[in-house]
């Protein structure tokens, strides 16, 4: 071998140890790229556009009661982010809010992929698949979510409950609006809002999701209490609380946190 050939050899391995080192700062910038985050959740709810204060007689329905809220229970579940690029993510999570449980009220999608997400999809209660006897895990807040109609099928998906005076006459009577599937018709909700700007790289978001109670009862059809205090069995007071639900949920704000 030469004597320049040699030179040559031995200066390429420090020139082979810079392209090493090139690559091993590469990869460690693609696996940065590659980062995950957090997006929670939080629930809101309002009436009529104030914040919900329970046992209060004084919001006023569309059919013209006075009414109060005292109880609220719901589920929440096939909860999908989806990006620009339609790509979805989805964490199975299945959440039971509980107004006597505040952390109820934050749901947490974890792990989640970077990227620009601009629309958070679930289902407003439980879709046919969950939604049987024995589909959910026998926890006692399940439990007491099931529904008890024979011949029907799993839980409630909402129990909305509250008094209301009957055209201010002054009778204070109870209504529970109490949504489910029943006589084989699903009455579930599909919702899809458009996220104004949720740029995940590699840190956490929370959206701020905001149910109006007020418009169950209204938009497109008046829901008037009376004769309707319990509706688990009427199909027809189910689909006006399905068709109204459709205005119920609003994204308030997207923030990093
Ligand atoms: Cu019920």
């Amino acid at each position: 071998m030469s004597r320049k050939k040699l030179l040559i050899r031995q200066q390429a391995f420090p020139l082979m140890f810079v392209c090493l080192l090139a690559t091993m700062m590469f990869t460690t910038q693609c696996t940065k790229d590659n980062g995950t985050g957090t997006v929670t959740i939080q629930l809101d709810h309002s009436v009529a556009g104030a914040p919900l204060e329970l046992d209060q007689l004084k919001y006023t329905s569309q059919a013209g009661h006075t009414y109060s809220v005292v109880n609220l229970k719901y589920y929440m579940s096939e909860i999908r982010l989806t990006d620009k690029n339609g790509f979805n993510v989805s964490r199975g999570n299945i959440n039971l809010f509980d107004i006597q449980d505040p952390s109820s009220a934050r749901i947490e999608l974890t792990q989640i992929p970077d990227g620009d997400y601009t629309h958070l999809s679930f289902v407003f209660g439980l879709n046919e698949i969950i939604n049987v006897d024995g589909g959910l895990p026998n926890t006692v807040e399940n439990i007491n979510m099931e529904w008890p109609i024979p011949g029907d099928q799993g839980y409630h998906y909402m129990k909305f409950e509250g008094r209301y005076d009957s055209l201010n006459t002054g009778t204070i009577r109870s209504f529970n609006i109490h949504t489910g599937a029943t006589k084989g018709n699903q009455n579930y909700l599909e919702f899809t809002l458009a996220i104004p700007t949720l740029a995940l790289r590699d840190n956490n978001w929370t959206i701020q999701l905001n149910m109006d109670l007020n418009e169950w009862l209204q938009n497109p059809t008046t829901f008037d209490f009376v004769g309707q205090e319990l509706i688990m069995m009427n199909q027809a007071a189910q689909e006006i609380i399905k068709a109204n639900g459709a205005s119920v949920f609003s994204i308030t704000s997207v923030k990093k946190t």
